[in-house]
């Protein structure tokens, strides 16, 4: 058959029988610029050969210069249901996070990787028909849109954050001055710098539409490898190219020229108050002159629900970020209590959720760790893991109330920095506001209180795995709030976390 050659007529059996599996979010990144072609001349995962040559020269192993590893790591016990001798056991099927196949992998190398997971490598063919999810008519492949471009200079902006004034107006300088046709790419694969959900940030820069010379605009992943900044803004540059970009508007310091196309760094620009216009700033005397706001200011004016200035954000583009970010006091929020049991977070939770339904602000909702326990995670245990589970579905739950403008209180002990990490990165990926309250309460005081009699029985040796004695509290090192409570009444101690979401916007002052 035409396996071995062109290696892609896959009989229906072969793909029926073949294991699937769901990479990672930036691996499945990866696999769509590997599939539309972006990453040419790669083909697929690459093997050790390959990054081995990559890791000492920069390079693959044929030579071609290549700036980061775009690898698949699997589970070992799906790995070993692979046989890369018999092109009709080989094959992976990839699926996306919903479970529909995207690709096939037909593998033809198995090495190790960590402890648990194995290296894949091989060709990637899509499968289906390129799947679905918003915006996704804006996600072509380089070729798509090359087809379309006019010939001539293309000016290439990489747009992860949405374009005020000046930003539109370094771009509208660099067009006109190459006299280059626009091309925004849009990266979707996860939430912009901003925190910006990727609909949310394609709204935005569709929204500055008007206000762009002639362009065309471009949703893609652009996935992050391993806190490798340089690389990846070498791969971004090489993307680009890929999608016929001549001159790319660097986004950042660390972008290199390469790959035939040449990046610029655009002048900094300022608002000249005297006429309106955006100039360099070395041409505006410093009392007529404003610099642009920064990402600090720009998220300040949102927090506190007050209108971008028009001077520096076209109010197309200041709706569409009110709108995904609503100001604080209207967003979503996740108030997570995390400590020792008997600290006293079940209690504030209680009281917390008391006052603000009283206020009627929001609705609320309370996941208390004993109620969870009972429902949402019903069956677990107290292992390191089945904790981890626990703590996951509850950020998860917790995140989706504040996807949808509601308050989630929780209060499980989450002794885990990592799970925490997890909670809080749900929240932040759904819009929602997040503050961790720690309440620090010590294990003296917890034991001597002793609501439930478990630090007795775990100092009888009865129970095992006791957060505090036999099993560890990571203490928060990104507590918003640490309240002791061995000295402070149940009133006092709601009325801390009352003032503190009042003071920071969250709700009503008082
Ligand atoms: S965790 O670690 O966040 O998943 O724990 P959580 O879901 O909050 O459950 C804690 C409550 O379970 C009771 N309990 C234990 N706690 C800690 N360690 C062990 N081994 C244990 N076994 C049972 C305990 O009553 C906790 O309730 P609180 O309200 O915190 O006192």
């Amino acid at each position: 058959n035409g396996w071995a050659v062109d290696g892609w007529a896959l009989p229906d059996e072969v793909l029926r029988d073949a294991p699937t599996y769901t990479p990672k979010p930036s691996e499945l990144a990866d696999l769509e610029l590997l599939l539309s072609d972006a990453y040419a001349p790669l083909t697929g995962f690459l093997g050790s050969t390959d990054l081995i040559a990559l890791r000492r020269t920069g390079r693959l192993a044929d030579g071609t210069a290549w700036p980061v590893p775009v690898t698949l790591e699997v589970p070992r016990n799906l790995a070993d249901q692979l046989d890369v001798s018999n092109p009709l056991r080989r094959v992976l099927v990839l699926a996306d996070l919903e479970g529909a196949p995207i690709a096939a992998l037909d593998t033809t190398e198995i090495y190790p990787a960590r402890k648990t997971t194995a290296g894949v490598a091989g060709r990637v063919r899509r499968l289906g028909d390129g799947g679905h999810g918003a915006f996704r008519r804006m996600r072509r492949t380089p070729a798509e849109v090359r087809e379309t471009l006019p010939t001539g200079r293309i000016l290439g902006v990489i747009a992860d954050r949405p374009l005020h004034r000046p930003q539109l107006a370094q771009i509208a300088r660099a067009a006109r001055t190459l006299a280059a046709h626009l091309l925004v790419l849009v990266p979707v694969d996860s939430p912009g710098p901003d925190g910006l959900a990727p609909e949310a940030l394609v709204r935005c820069v569709l929204a500055a539409r008007d206000r762009m010379p002639s362009s065309t605009i471009v949703a893609l992943p652009l996935p992050h490898h391993d806190g490798d900044d340089i690389r990846d803004a070498m791969l971004r540059t090489r993307v680009a190219a890929a999608y016929g970009v001549t001159h790319l508007l660097a986004s950042s310091e660390s972008m290199l020229s390469g790959g035939g196309l040449r990046v610029l760094v655009p002048r900094e620009l300022a608002y000249d108050g005297r006429d309106g216009q955006w100039r360099s700033l070395d041409d505006i005397p410093p009392r007529h002159r404003r610099l642009p706001l920064t990402t600090a200011e720009i998220e300040d004016h949102l927090d506190r629900g007050t209108i971008l200035p028009e001077w520096h954000t076209p109010p197309a583009v200041a709706r569409e970020l009110a709108r995904a970010r609503p100001p604080r006091r209207q967003r979503g929020l996740v108030v997570f209590f995390t400590g020792l049991s008997g600290s006293g977070k079940s209690t504030m939770a209680t009281g917390l959720a008391d006052a603000l339904q009283e206020t009627g602000e929001r609705t609320i909702t309370l996941l208390d760790g004993d109620i969870v326990r009972r429902h949402l995670s019903a069956g677990l245990g107290f292992s390191a893991e089945d904790r981890d589970t626990n703590i996951r579905r509850i950020g998860w739950v917790a995140a989706e109330i504040g996807r949808h403008g509601g308050v989630a209180v929780c209060c499980p002990i989450a002794p885990y920095r990592d799970a925490r990490a997890a909670a809080r990165n749900f929240a932040r990926n759904a819009g929602a506001g997040f503050v961790l309250v720690h309440v620090s309460t010590p294990l003296e005081e917890c034991e001597r209180r002793d609501r439930k009699g478990l630090y007795a029985k775990a100092r009888a040796g009865l129970i095992k795995g006791m957060t505090g004695i036999d099993d560890p509290y990571e203490v928060p090192l990104d507590a918003e709030l640490t309240i002791d409570t061995t000295d402070l009444s149940h009133g006092e101690a709601v009325t801390t976390v009352l003032r503190y979401l009042g003071s920071n916007g969250w709700i009503d002052p008082r």
